[in-house]
This record gives structure tokens, sequence and C-alpha cells, in this order.
């Protein structure tokens, strides 16, 4: 099933679980009616409580478990028998996905909801699919952040699909506008590996580099805290000397996580900081190290030169260290986290993108720019300023936190 149909899907359940549609079904009896919203209402109050509580690693009663099974999302759903036995692992994964793809909902929320209202004002504003709409409908795109390129490519090959199909009417398209942006962004990333490359046996160095304020330490003190509660050994390396307060923003961090930070002094030598952590690393046969960076891009070479330098000075110890170099962007800068990501593309050998702010700004469209303009996988997002909130980038959860709310129900 490509990830339109499971938009669609996911959308058409999300329908049926609504008790007004249910009731204005004729089609139904009433006790089919009945039936539905007794199965399906208790759950979505469940699921939302259970969010908001976010506590299933703690959660032993199989009472969760058990209404998790029934989510509108999921395909399955199965009758069972108080006497069956549930596997309370699989129970415990199925709640977190259901979990994950909430967030990724709220998180692109504000997205979702902008990019709604522009194209309402756009299908209010034509009466029919002319060469004007075409125009207004690219302006919007190219509005909704998707990107200068993505843009005129969805824009076209709408063009030719109405043509062929010969439609007039501006809703008639709606869906098929939604349907080739998912298309596209399914065809991009078909060869993207978002995994992050986590070392089996031994030590696993990810360095975070990207401009300030972009969210690198926040990233970095979220994934530490996400490492140390799946039991791995994490340590933290404070290579942003440039600032007292960047290096002491990451001691907070790791107080946070509950993990150690080895750091210098301010404006000490950011390359000796990383050499100590990779040592530590080593002797302490810790799993997991993340090197906080600076990033003064108004000085590009140096920047440039210090990352180099911090890459030498790791493969010294551990030759085919770093694992992942991750740039950090910013969602709600748009084309400017654009720009940023050719330029370091450019200087460093980035192996992925932690995308983060998504939940702040309405420009998540950002994503379909990346992949069609920028062919670099984002391996993370930050969803929130919780210590919580990041998360994998998980491209279906994406495509439906995205898209969703964007369909029409087809008559
Ligand atoms: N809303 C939101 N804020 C974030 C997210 N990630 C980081 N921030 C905020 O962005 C600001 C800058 O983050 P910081 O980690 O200091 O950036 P750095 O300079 O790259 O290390 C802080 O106020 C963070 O709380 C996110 O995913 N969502
Ligand atoms: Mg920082």
């Amino acid at each position: 099933m490509g990830f339109f149909d499971k938009i669609k899907k996911a959308f058409m359940n999300e329908k049926e679980t609504q008790p007004a549609e249910i009731e204005t079904d004729e089609t139904q009896t009433e006790a089919e009616v009945e039936d539905k919203v007794s199965e399906t209402q208790p759950v979505e109050q469940e699921m939302t409580e259970q969010t908001q509580e976010d506590s299933f690693e703690n959660e032993e009663e199989p009472k969760n478990n058990l209404e998790a099974e029934s989510d509108p999302l999921t395909t399955v759903t199965p009758v069972i028998h108080a006497e069956e036995r549930v596997d309370p692992e699989i129970m415990e994964e199925q709640a977190e996905e259901i979990i994950v793809q909430e967030k990724y909902e709220k998180g692109l929320e504000k997205t979702r909801k902008t990019f709604g209202e522009r194209l309402n004002e756009l299908f209010a504003n034509f009466r029919s699919v002319d060469e004007d709409f075409f125009e207004e409908l690219e302006e919007t795109l190219i509005g909704a952040d998707v990107g200068f390129d993505t843009a005129i490519k969805i824009t076209e090959s709408l063009r030719q699909e109405v043509k062929l199909r010969n439609v007039k009417k501006p809703a008639a398209v709606q869906n098929t506008i939604i349907e080739k942006m998912v298309d596209l962004y399914e065809a991009e990333g078909i060869e993207e590996n978002n995994a992050l490359n986590i070392q089996e046996n031994g030590l696993t160095v990810m360095l975070f580099v990207g401009v300030n304020g972009v969210g690198k330490t926040t990233s970095i003190g979220k994934l530490a805290h996400e490492y140390k509660q799946d039991g791995k050994k994490v340590l933290l390396a404070a290579a942003d000397t440039f600032r007292a307060g960047a290096i002491d923003q990451l001691v907070v961090w790791g107080e946070r996580a509950g993990v150690e930070v080895v750091r210098g002094n301010a404006g000490g030598d950011p390359a000796a900081v990383v050499f100590d952590a990779v040592e530590r690393a080593k002797a302490e046969n810790a799993d997991i190290l993340l090197v906080d960076t600076a990033g003064r891009l108004q000085n590009k070479v140096n920047l440039m030169n210090e990352l180099e330098k911090i890459k030498r000075i790791i493969q010294r110890e551990l030759p085919d260290a770093p694992h992942e170099v991750l740039l950090v962007v910013d969602a709600t800068t748009g084309q400017n986290a654009m720009s940023q990501a050719k330029q370091f593309k450019e200087t460093t050998d980035v192996t992925g993108l932690v995308l983060t702010k998504l939940d702040g700004t309405a420009k998540g469209g950002i994503v379909l720019a990346i992949r069609n303009e920028l062919h670099l996988p984002v391996k993370l997002v930050g969803l929130g300023e919780g210590i919580d909130d990041l998360e994998r980038f998980d491209a279906n959860d994406f495509a439906i936190g995205l898209f969703k709310g964007l369909l029409k129900v087809e008559d």
C-alpha cells in the first residue's frame, strides 16, 4: 500500500470514529451504529488520556494494552477473548507506535492547519481550473515551504492530469494535489536511509553541527535521555567552547538526562575536549558519545576547519568514527534552513539531518523541499521543547501528520 492510500485509510477511519458522521449514515442499522459508537468512542478518549500521561513504560495493567489494539489507525482489530494471553511486549510496541503517531500529528498541526487554510482560500477564489488557478497554486505551495522546484513539479504534474481528465472544477482536484505531493515525497524517499548508524558492539560517536540556536544542545540532551533510558552508557562532550553559557547548558542537560559531560574551559580548544571525551568513552566502555559543537556560520572557513579537526581527532582514536555527523536545522527558518544545509553539505560530510521545532511552525512542508532538492535523510525530528520530544523520523507518520486532515471526503 502506497503512502497516499495509507493516509486515505487513516483519514477515513478517523471519519468513522466521529459519532456525528455515524448517525447520519443511513445505510447502517441502529444496532450497528450503537455498536460502532461504543466500540470506537471510549478508545479515543482513553488514547488522549494515555498520551497526556505518557506513562506506558510503567504501565503494567493489560487493560490499556488491549485497548491500544483497537486503535483506528492500525489495520488489525481482532476480537480478544478474556482468556487469551496477550504478549505484553507486542502490545507495548503498538501502544508506543500510537503515541509516536499522535506526537507527529500534534507536532504538525500548525503546518496542516495553515496549509489547509491556504488551500481553502485558493478553492474559494477560483471557479474553474485555469492558468490563473495553477499560478496561484504554485504560489500557495511555495508559501508552504515545499520549495520552488517542488512547487513547480507538483503544479506541472497536476496540469497534465487535469488536461487528461478534462477537470473543470477546482474542488475536484483537491485530493489530487495532495496525492501528487505524497507521491513525490514517497518517490524521493525510496532510497533514503533514515536510521541512525548505531554500532551494535562498541562505541558510537555522533557529531552535532549547525548554526547557533537551531537546537543542537537540546537535541543532544533529549537523545542522551533516550539512550540512558534504554540502559546505554552515554557520554556528552561540550565541544562548543566558544561561550561559557553553551557549556553550562549542556551540563544542565547532562544532569537532566543523568549522564556525564566531558568539558573544558570556555574559549579552550574544542578538539582537545573531544580528544578527552573519546579517551574517556573508550576507557569506560561507553556505548554512545554525543558531541556538541559551536556553530558560527559568519566565520564559515574557520567553522568548517574546526569541524574537520574534530573529525580527525576522533578518527585517530576510532577509525570508523564519527558514525553520524548530524546537521541540525530549525524548521521555523524555512528556506534559510535549506541554504544552511546546502552550505554545510558542500564542506562537511553530513550524514543526516535533525529537523527541530516542527511544533512551533507552519513550515513542515520543508520536508518535501529537503527530499526533493537536498537529498539528505532526515533522521530525527524535534516536536517540542520537552525531554521526550525528539523522535526518529518516520516517513509514514510524517506523511499522515502532514496531509491527513487535508483530504476531502469523496462522494
Ligand atoms: N519548540 C521547540 N523548541 C526547540 C526544539 N528544539 C530546540 N528548541 C529550542 O530552541 C532553542 C535553542 O536551542 P539550543 O539547543 O540552545 O540550540 P543550539 O544553539 O543549536 O545548541 C532553545 O530555546 C530550545 O528550547 C523543538 O523541537 N521544539
Ligand atoms: Mg548549544
